[in-house]
């Protein structure tokens, strides 16, 4: 008979290394809050950006927003930093931190559990049981790959990978390479693989604007100014904040300000693209802003080029050998890419989450879809807090000012639960309903809405539950400090 193992009590359990859990294991660290693990699936840090190596992987946010506030980094190389300069970054700031010491490598969350006679969470990782007072997801929103389904897909015999997964042991070069999708990650890679491979085909289902990349190197003179007077990196990096705040706006409320960014995409497309069909067909339809805008200056070259296929035609099958469409085409392929996202609006972690009454999220969430409370908290799962929940992502800004956000919320949580006593806390039924409401009533007019597109923001239900429908600044005012009154609350025994 298997014997039961003696759970390790630890106080939060963090699950995920990316920038939310680093950020997560930093902050409750500087509280006094030692007493926490963080799980993570890989190696070593970095979530996302350990998983993304895909050729040109590379931020479209500012490096200099791009980072923590309290950990700026002097020395980014551009405006925009590719993967392996963010990964060293994320690297070098959990070293310098002083917590890596509790963080639990290549270990698997495999499920957790509220246990209301405890009032802990009893979590089975792949490494052995924990019972954590809070369990605090910092697993990420697009960290799940979604692989398309196609059929015959499976029996395709040459080398089939996810944009997330890349395979760098396949040589591309020469090879007659398909790749399908042509979202943030699709226009990313194309460039790069135009340049080395015999033919590319790219399977594009809906086209994206994509707006020029003002790419530029920080010169030493910048970067030594920056290390000296940190006040002046401040300074910059302030003004790149309330540039991109100012566009939030023609996102939430004012769609139709989205015509001067069509204008600008449609100039670049002229000025890439002779062929007037390609034209028509890498321009799209919907209102700018509908789906993510994407950056770069090299997308619509790279289709221009002879060893480049841009197919609209939608896909009916993969045989062993090839791609075929709905006219009849078939393209023989050595390679296929899938650069198809993630599942966002119903995350797998969910079904490992198990709540007081023995719920799981994906049951509760699988209803009527994401909800909880300022994005960070949820119903029915005390002392569960999760950072990039529902409604917290972002389509004009940095997502680490929102995890610092949820972060300072769920540190000040911790805190209240020490110094009142308390073993759980939990939004109440009304607040989180409220919360919801405003939610859905601050998204009717958003070009998420508005704009005649279909995006992987929006649920089965049509509720955009990914995005947060205003000025992150309002976010964090929000998240200043944890309000108790919303939340019902078991004392200690
Ligand atoms: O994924 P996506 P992604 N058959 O879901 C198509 C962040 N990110 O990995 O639009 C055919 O955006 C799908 O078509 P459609 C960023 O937040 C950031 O590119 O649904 N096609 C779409 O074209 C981003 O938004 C950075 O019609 C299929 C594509 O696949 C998010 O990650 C870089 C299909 C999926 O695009 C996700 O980006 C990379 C099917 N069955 C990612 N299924 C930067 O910071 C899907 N598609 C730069």
């Amino acid at each position: 008979m298997a014997t039961k193992t003696t759970p390790t009590l630890v106080d939060h359990l963090v699950v995920g290394a990316g920038f939310a859990g680093l950020c997560a294991a930093i902050k409750l660290d500087e509280a006094g809050e030692t007493d926490f693990v963080v799980i993570e699936k890989d190696s070593d840090v970095g979530g996302t950006w350990f998983a993304n190596t895909y050729p040109g992987a590379a931020c479209d946010v500012p490096s200099q927003l791009y980072s923590f506030s309290f950990a700026l980094n002097p020395d980014w190389s551009s405006h925009y930093s590719p993967q392996p300069e963010i990964l060293a970054y994320i690297k070098r700031v959990a070293r310098d931190s002083g917590t890596l010491d509790r963080f639990v490598f290549d270990t698997l969350v495999l499920d957790a559990r509220w246990d209301d006679g405890q009032s802990r969470w009893l979590v089975s990782t792949s490494a052995g049981e924990y019972a954590a007072r809070t369990l605090i997801a910092g697993s990420g929103g697009l960290s799940e790959p979604r692989m398309p389904e196609i059929d015959g897909i499976e029996g395709f015999q040459g080398e089939v990978f996810h944009s997330a997964r890349w395979n760098h042991d396949v040589d591309l070069t020469g090879k007659r390479v398909a790749i399908i999708g042509t979202g943030a990650s699709a226009i990313q890679i194309v460039p790069e693989l135009q340049r080395v491979v015999g033919h590319l085909d790219v399977y594009q289902r809906t086209p994206n604007w994509v707006i020029p990349r003002n790419e530029r190197k920080y010169t030493g003179v910048e970067k030594e100014l920056f290390r000296r007077v940190p006040a002046t990196q401040r300074a910059v990096r302030a003004g790149i904040y309330a540039t991109l705040e100012s566009r939030a706006p023609a996102f939430t409320r004012f769609p139709g300000l989205m015509r001067a960014v069509e204008g600008q995409v449609k100039k670049q497309i002229a000025k890439a693209i002779d062929d007037p069909e390609l034209r028509e067909k890498v321009t799209p339809t919907y209102r700018a802003g509908c789906k993510r805008i994407l950056i770069s200056n090299a997308w619509y070259p790279a289709l221009a080029q002879d060893n480049v296929e841009l197919v609209t035609d939608p896909i009916t099958k993969v045989t062993a050998d090839a791609v075929v469409t709905a006219d009849g085409t078939e393209r023989p392929i050595d390679v296929l890419v899938v650069a198809t996202g993630f599942y966002v609006t119903e995350p797998p972690m969910a079904q490992h989450v198990t709540g007081r009454d023995g719920r799981t999220l994906a049951d509760v969430w699988g209803e009527h879809g994401m909800a909880g409370y300022k994005g960070t908290t949820v119903s029915g799962f005390p002392n569960y807090f999760q950072i990039v929940g529902p409604n917290t992502a972002l389509g004009h800004s940095s997502m680490i000012f929102i995890i610092e956000s949820q972060v300072r919320y769920i540190v000040d949580a911790a805190r209240t639960l020490r110094e009142q006593g308390l073993a759980a806390v939990e939004p109440t039924a009304e607040a989180q309903q409220e919360w919801t409401e405003a939610m859905r009533e601050r998204m009717k007019p958003t070009v998420w809405m508005t704009g005649g597109c279909a995006s992987w923001y929006l649920d089965k239900f049509g509720n955009n539950t990914t995005l947060w429908p205003g000025q992150t600044f309002r976010f964090r005012q929000l998240l200043s400090s944890f309000d108790v009154d919303k939340y019902d609350v078991a004392p200690l025994t």
